[in-house]
């Protein structure tokens, strides 16, 4: 984190988020009759021209199946297909292309884990660790688990600011624990879990971890080697990429010993009667056609990252979340839920009296694209005791105006409940 923009939001650093913005054709429309301002991006992000042309380029030049014909257009989709794994490989630094599996998003690589390596693996009674700030898709694969072989869920706490209970995660652990699995970063709170140093700990207990990346990868330089993480979830469309694609990263020695977990065409190597063998990695986990255009849309969305650079993002980021901290705290009765030393950008909020439904329509009205309601992340509401917060969650291309459109928008919404 770079310390001197994490403080001072007026040093915002050298990043032209207005130049960048201009490669996203939707942000440049009125909602309203008013300039959309958008500030949704933890629920899916926007898409760049590179993007949406890749994608567009694969039907109108390249489309056939992949692994499947001799003819030159099956050659070349599976080209773009198996060229698009090598980016996301590079992107997060996995060692090999056996360990990038392509699945639907985050929630169907959890699912995978869920019940690839658990089912078979794990034994009633036997432990997994979660944290209470997780999203609704790293909590039910793991209770569909306890349903199908008694897999018991042990869970760490949250602190009001929204951090993990300091010392909590380290007394969950027993003979019987089997599994970490944490988000890297929060979608209802923002916070950014010390992710490597539960790695560490988990490890000397001989324990794998997955990390749900889904709100990290987007944001900030991801590194599944530096992290040593065992299992690392994330979602396309939430770092500008289409929607239906995303990324199980897994450890070789992991997925080598992992049985399937659908069945179907390109996954096989033999099928007979009395019995079938498995492919190589990692097509033995992508069974039927894949999702070759959303691969090849999102390797375009990784080569649009990289040219931008995650580090220069994820500064920028965090001088942009620092401003609109102050200034949402200058709105006269607004509580930010979540407010953890280490945070990406999210704010998350309440205001006295007035639901967070209510304040979500009406800075609609003024542009301004926010997301009301529990975030998919009930326990986190719980731990507040509130129904929903109002969520705004920033992206590279936005910018101190789109705080102030915000802050503007929500005096509104105080005059409306006057
Ligand atoms: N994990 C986290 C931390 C998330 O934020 C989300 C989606 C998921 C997993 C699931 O991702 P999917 O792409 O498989 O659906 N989060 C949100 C959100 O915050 N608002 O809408 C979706």
């Amino acid at each position: 984190m770079n310390a001197r923009h994490d403080r001072n939001p007026l040093l915002m650093p050298d990043f032209d988020a207005p130049h960048w913005r201009r490669d996203f054709p939707i942000l440049q429309q009125q909602v309203h009759g008013k300039p959309l301002v958008y500030l949704d991006n933890a629920a899916t992000s926007q898409k760049p021209q590179a993007v949406i042309a890749a994608v567009a380029g694969y039907y109108e030049k390249l489309n056939a199946n992949v692994h499947r014909g001799v003819h030159q257009l099956s050659e070349l989709a599976t080209a773009a297909y198996e060229g698009a794994r090598e980016k996301l490989r590079r992107f997060v630094n996995a060692a090999s292309l056996k360990e990038i599996i392509f699945v639907r998003g985050a929630t169907e690589a959890i699912n995978l884990v869920a019940q690839s390596y658990g089912r078979g693996r794990f034994q009633g009674g036997d432990e997994i660790i979660l944290s209470e700030m997780e999203h609704h898709s790293n909590i039910v694969p793991w209770q569909l688990l306890h349903e199908q072989m008694g897999a018991v869920l042990k869970i760490v706490p949250i602190t009001d600011a929204g951090e993990l209970e300091p010392g909590a995660y380290e007394k969950l652990f027993t003979s019987r624990t089997r599994l970490v699995a944490l988000a890297h970063v929060s979608n209802a709170l923002g916070s950014i879990n010390p992710v490597k140093k539960m790695i560490v700990h988990a490890h000397q207990h001989g324990v794998p971890v997955l990390l749900d990346g889904a709100q990290a990868v987007p944001h900030l330089p991801v590194d599944v080697r530096d992290l040593d993480c065992d299992f690392y979830a994330f979602s396309g469309h939430k770092m500008f990429g289409p929607t239906g694609i995303g990324v199980l990263y897994a450890k070789e020695a992991l997925l080598a010993e992992m049985p399937p977990y659908q069945g179907g065409g390109d996954m096989i190597r033999t099928v007979r009667f009395t019995g079938s063998t498995w492919n190589e990695l990692p097509h033995k986990f992508e069974a039927g056609t894949p999702n070759i255009a959303g691969s090849i849309g999102l390797g375009a969305a990784v080569d649009y990252l990289e040219s931008i650079g995650m580090l220069s993002i994820q500064n920028y980021e965090q001088a942009l979340l620092e401003y609109g901290t102050q200034r949402l705290q200058t709105v006269k009765n607004l509580r930010l839920v979540g407010t953890a030393r280490h945070k990406a950008g999210v704010l998350s909020f309440v205001m006295e009296g007035i639901h967070p439904h209510d304040i979500g329509t009406i800075v609609d009205q003024e542009g301004v694209a926010i997301r009301t309601g529990h975030h998919c992340a009930m326990p986190v509401m719980e731990h507040f005791r509130i129904p929903a917060t109002a969520r705004a969650s920033l992206a590279f291309y936005n910018t101190r105006e789109d705080i102030d459109a915000l802050v503007q928008a929500l005096e509104k919404v105080r005059e409306v409940f006057r």
